[in-house]
């Protein structure tokens, strides 16, 4: 939709009715190979009207609640349909930067401010920008107008003041994430979610539905979420741990410590979802009680079968708690009661702080994981998988 431009340093409104839900993109349709590319674009997400009251979702509550996290949803469903229910929701834009449009559009504007403050100018002074935006050759990849690792930055950091959403995403085992992938550059980009495939809700805000029963979503599962300019799609995104063959919450049967005890009974569909105040809510039972590690406490000091690596060739982090396991105390667990979390004395997390596990999302373009050639970088971010007790905070 364009009706009109807005005149130089004017302005213009357009109004429109949104009688569908769901997530759109939008972009200058003036001179967009120049305007796009200088980031006039951006979201439009509509909301269901009459959302849906969710079952699954109210369980999820009970649990934020228990743990005292706060509900981050726009809505209870992401469209007016009892299968477009989520927990969790998460916008990420891709777009791209050639740094050769970039440099030549600063140019020009300091051409023309020196041309203007110059009193003895006797030639009228350009007016406007002569940019060549071809052959198109970005060297900057970014996702909602970051690179890796200034996305995992938080929203409004200081760096960044004007650039309100990271990529950062966050979620605990079994929520349904609504993802909102909006391609806003110029080339199409493969991304990739670690961990699971995503489920199709909808493209453009058309929710794609089996033509022979309308209750039911027909939209495909994907291994790579390839974005397409001007292309925005909704799907859902969620992580159990099923099927690894391995308790993500080091349960033994035999073990004295209380989460080990945690009972893990299976739902219709195998996971333990009958207390949502449980840490191992939504557990996948079926690998319950077989822990990575044989004698997963105290593991470390009783020469276990996992042993952690030298402190000195550990990257310290936030993310890193020092075990393989999710749950409370899985630190302690991992390492014993008096074992040290390496890197001895400088971890960024507490023994009771995060301890997630990290799945790299990014685009599979390896091109576009690096920042004007470096690597790592561009279309790159890690999705943390937080255990229950962690308090998700998205307001950062
Ligand atoms: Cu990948």
């Amino acid at each position: 939709m364009l009706t009109q431009e807005a005149a130089p340093g004017g302005s213009v409104t357009y109004t429109f009715t949104a009688t569908s839900p769901g997530t759109r993109a939008y972009y200058s349709g003036t001179q967009s190979d120049l305007q796009v590319e200088m980031g006039m674009f951006g979201a439009v997400i509509v909301l269901p009207k009459n959302p849906v009251s969710c079952a699954a979702s109210t369980s999820n509550l009970l649990a934020e609640s228990h743990w005292g996290e706060t509900d981050w949803r726009l809505s209870s469903s992401a469209y007016d349909h009892a299968s477009s229910c989520y927990d969790r929701e998460y916008l990420f834009q891709f777009s791209e930067m050639d740094l050769r449009i970039h440099n030549q559009a600063d140019e020009q504007i300091q051409a023309i401010k020196a041309c203007n403050s110059a009193a003895s100018s006797s030639t009228a002074c350009p007016t406007q920008l002569n940019v060549i935006t071809e052959p198109y050759s970005p060297a900057y990849f970014m996702v909602n107008g970051r690179s890796m690792p200034d996305d995992m930055d938080p929203n409004y950091a200081a760096e960044y003041p004007h650039q309100p959403y990271n990529g950062n995403p966050h979620m605990h085992p079994g929520e349904l994430v609504l993802l909102r992938i909006i391609g806003q550059g110029r080339w199409q980009h493969p991304f990739h979610e670690h961990g699971n495939h995503v489920r199709i809700l909808a493209r453009d805000g058309n929710l794609i539905l089996s033509q022979s029963d309308p209750t039911k979503l027909a939209g495909p599962l994907l291994f790579t979420t390839t974005t397409t300019p001007g292309v925005a799609m909704d799907g859902i995104f969620y992580w159990t741990g099923k099927g690894l063959n391995w308790d993500v919450y080091g349960h033994n049967s035999t073990s004295t410590d209380g989460l080990a005890k945690l009972a893990c009974t299976p739902d219709a569909n195998g996971y333990n979802t009958g207390d949502p105040t449980a840490v191992n809510y939504f557990e996948w039972c079926a690998d319950h009680l077989k822990p990575l590690e044989k004698a997963p406490f105290g593991d470390v000091a009783s020469n276990g079968p996992m042993t952690l690596p030298d402190a000195n060739y550990l990257t310290n982090g936030t993310w890193f708690g020092g075990s393989a396991y999710l749950g409370g105390d899985a630190t302690t667990r991992a390492v014993g009661a008096t074992g040290t979390t390496p890197p001895a004395g400088t971890i960024g997390n507490s023994p009771s702080g995060e301890a997630g596990f990290a799945f790299m999302w990014h685009s599979h373009n390896e091109r576009e994981i690096t920042t004007n050639n470096v690597f790592p970088g561009g279309m790159m971010m890690m999705m943390l998988v937080d255990s229950r007790e962690f308090i998700i905070d998205e307001s950062n």
